[in-house]
């Protein structure tokens, strides 16, 4: 009897942090377009995909490009959120001139944590 009342608490114990790491699971980017490093020619929109829902208003990138003195000029990105709530798409305002770009995002799940990032792609 005793037995199997430890078995029945060893399970609700398992199962109590099974629970808790799905609920402690931040959001994680999970593929890029471009992806890091990658060579593109002149891109309309740049999509981050993200393993959980993202709360709009609380996601965004900053876009700059970085010159031979190493000098950062912004690109103004307008910024939007897929239908999915899954994916963070930047639209460059203007055509992307041929160089190093470099953006950072930050963005907010629904368990309402911030989680940054960066991704360098070249503009051919
Ligand atoms: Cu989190």
């Amino acid at each position: 009897m005793s037995q199997l009342k430890n078995s029945v608490l060893g399970a609700s114990i398992f199962l109590g942090i099974f629970i808790s790491s799905i609920a402690l699971a931040h959001t994680k980017l999970i593929s890029s377009t471009p992806s890091e490093g990658d060579d593109v020619t002149d891109p309309t929109v740049i999509e981050l995909h993200f393993s959980n829902d993202l709360v709009p208003q609380f996601s965004k990138g900053k876009l700059v490009m970085v010159d031979d003195s190493g000098s950062n000029v912004s690109v103004d990105v307008n910024v939007s959120n897929s239908d999915d709530k899954k994916t963070l798409l930047l639209m460059p305002a203007s055509h992307l001139l041929a160089g190093n770009y470099r953006l950072e995002w930050r963005v907010v799940s629904s368990d309402s944590h911030p989680v940054l990032g960066h991704l360098s792609f070249e503009v051919k």
